[in-house]
């Protein structure tokens, strides 16, 4: 498309300071149509970054390079204008150092390619509380992938200001005259997925993977959001928001009235699979507003709301079946893109978890043929599909409300074998943001690097988070303090992830995790079958429906039991962890030494 002719003058200067810059073959405004989406998959098939699937209407099987093939958490950096304001969670770079580095790769960057310009909006389009972007990249997969994952094109741009956030992406691999393209270029050598908050603005270079190419997720729905979302709480005394790594999900007991959950878990630690969870109790319903970022407002009426702000599902492949999650292999049954998944001889895709055995003659996602006796998994462990909401059979009738849908809890999650119960509710606000600030999960294969190290990831935020990590614990009591009291969200930390001395999971997860929902459900509704313990109330086993199910003995006491010696270390880590932090709110201090008090620890640190 030649160039819409309404277009904010602040785009039109940045898309031609860029393109100045990046010395494109070609620049592309993006309409969002079919046609255009239809053209662009045409020609990545051409190039053989895309595979068609003839099992899968619609939709097609992309191999990345195999470098580049999830986050990469050292590369992301944080460019406040202060140090201290990135914390020490975050990779600091000095803004204009940072700038200059980037301008100095990116001369020339797009040479022999099409650079896209793609108006995006994160949130349903007039939601007061979504944001607009624009994308410019030179990668057509972000093109597509964006066009599912956010709303795009003209529908947004006949809508913008020049109230935008600028996100330049390139894959960093200039093409040299007469040079044959391959399919899936990036730079090895040079990446930075760097973040302007003070600006705000986005800056990704060298990557064609996931969050750090698509940039309205994790870059600009999670580490710009959020820092832009302290400031607007900051510049006023009501109101207020949160940027959270979260899923949305509506919870309808039999014959009831729907009540709505946001949880925050890490990369690969469940968020999708509840989402979309096909309770195991019968009567009981889950629709699906969003099943990765939440963006929660206090509104007028002193209520929490969140809206999804994304238009579709990356979701991690393995591990997804018809026994795990009908309603994401529904959703992806047509119009999805598989990445680094296995293919099938008769056009198929296939992953660790499918619940089929693997069939003969597969090819894994590095194109190579595979049988059991590789000794690898044929999917990547962080293979994605990408597809839209909207074809999620369970999607939420309201997951579109501009307004977004009230919430009435909040749950904290990580994977971890050991000390975690199966689920804890706070005793206050204090202390759920608490609870938030020291969830510690087992890492995935969700980011680059080693996994199942157990680490501290404050709210699911620690590689999300725009700004500094203390502060960002003090914005969740002030978001607190701006709820009505009676509208306040209750929270719960859970944990599916809890395993035996025989290293297996203690609780079967899944469409069983209704169980836990409905005592938190109960809990809302004023009933009691609760106990106070140490670390929080948990329930009484036998208010735990557990019908229908074959656990064996004492089983779910092990998921509930509070391991006092294991509690009373985790006690210290805490403080350990909130001392390296800095500036941890004096609230959440009280919380750590009642803890430890409760633990019958005689603080050898005690308070700060
Ligand atoms: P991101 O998209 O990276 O943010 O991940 P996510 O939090 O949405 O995780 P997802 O639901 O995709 O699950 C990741 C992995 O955890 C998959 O392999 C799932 O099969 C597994 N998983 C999810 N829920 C459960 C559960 O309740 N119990 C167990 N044992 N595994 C689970
Ligand atoms: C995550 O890592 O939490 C994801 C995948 O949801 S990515 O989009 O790559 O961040
Ligand atoms: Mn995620």
């Amino acid at each position: 498309m030649s160039d819409p002719k309404a277009v904010p003058a602040r785009l039109r200067a940045w898309v031609a300071e860029v393109r100045a810059l990046v010395r494109p073959a070609a620049v592309h405004w993006c309409d969002g149509s079919q046609a255009e989406a239809d053209e662009l998959c045409r020609r990545l098939v051409a190039n053989g970054t895309f595979a068609p699937l003839a099992r899968r209407p619609g939709s097609f099987l992309a191999r990345s390079h195999p470098g580049d093939v999830a986050r990469v958490e050292d590369r992301t950096f944080i460019c406040s204008d202060s140090r201290d304001d990135a914390g020490p969670t975050n990779n600091w770079r000095d803004p204009a150092e940072m700038k200059r580095q980037l301008a100095e790769l990116s001369a020339g960057c797009m040479a022999g390619r099409t650079m896209y310009v793609i108006p995006y909006r994160m949130g349903p389009i007039g939601s007061p509380y979504g944001r607009d972007a624009v994308q410019i990249t030179d990668s057509p997969y972000v093109v597509v992938s964006m066009r599912t994952m956010t709303r795009i094109g003209d529908a947004v741009l006949a809508r913008m200001g020049d109230d935008f956030v600028p996100c330049l992406h390139s894959v960093g691999a200039p093409l040299a005259p007469g040079q044959a393209d391959v399919p899936w270029p990036c730079n090895t050598e040079q990446r930075f997925i760097a973040h302007f908050p003070d600006e705000p603005s986005i800056w990704s270079y060298g990557s064609g993977y996931g969050g750090n190419a698509l940039l309205g997720k994790k870059c600009l729905a999670l580490r710009i959001a959020s820092a832009m979302a302290r400031r607007d709480t900051a510049g006023d005394t009501r109101g207020g928001w949160l940027a959270e790594h979260m899923l949305v999900l509506g919870l309808t007991p039999p014959g009831g009235a729907t009540v709505y959950v946001a949880a925050a878990f890490p990369s690969a630690c469940g968020k999708t699979n509840l989402a979309m969870l096909e309770p195991a109790l019968p009567g009981w319903t889950v629709r699906c507003v969003g099943d990765d970022i939440a963006w929660l407002h206090v509104a007028a009426d002193g209520s929490l709301r969140a809206i999804n702000p994304e238009a579709g599902f990356f979701g991690v492949a393995p591990g997804t079946s018809w026994a795990s999650n009908p309603h994401a292999m529904e959703t992806i049954a047509r119009d999805t893109i598989f990445t680094n998944v296995a293919a099938t001889t008769d056009g198929d895709v296939w992953w660790e978890g499918m619940g089929s055995d693997p069939p003969a003659g597969l090819i894994d996602w590095t194109g190579r043929a595979w049988s059991p006796a590789a000794g690898k998994p044929a999917a990547h462990p962080n293979a994605r599909y990408t597809v839209g909401a909207a074809q999620c059979p369970i999607i939420d009738p309201r997951w579109e409300d501009p307004e977004g849908v009230p919430i009435s809890a909040i749950l904290f999650g990580g994977r971890r074998a050991r000390v975690m119960p199966l689920v804890v509710e706070a005793n206050s606000w204090e202390h759920g943001v608490f609870l938030g600030s020291t969830i510690a999960s087992e890492t995935t294969a969700a980011a680059q690097g080693a996994t199942g190290r157990l680490r501290r990831d404050p709210f699911a935020m620690l590689p999300f988070c725009g700004y500094h990590m203390a502060d960002h614990f003090a914005q969740w009591l002030e978001i607190g303090r701006r709820l009505d009291p009676a509208k306040r969200p209750r929270m719960y930390a859970v944990n599916w992830f809890r395993k035996g001395a025989d290293g297996t999971f203690l609780w079967p997860g899944f469409g069983d995790n209704v169980r836990v929902l409905k005592w938190i459900c109960d809990r809302l509704a004023g009933r009691d079958g609760a106990r106070t313990t140490a670390i929080g109330i948990e329930p009484r086993p036998e208010a735990l429906d557990l019908s229908g199910m074959t656990l064996p003995p004492h089983r779910i006491e092990d998921l509930l039991a509070v391991d006092v010696p294991g509690w009373r270390t985790e006690a210290e880590h805490i403080a350990e962890d909130y001392r390296d932090l800095g500036r941890v709110p004096a609230a959440l201090w009280r919380e750590r030494d009642a803890l430890a008090e409760r633990l019958g620890v005689i603080s050898a640190h005690g308070g700060r």
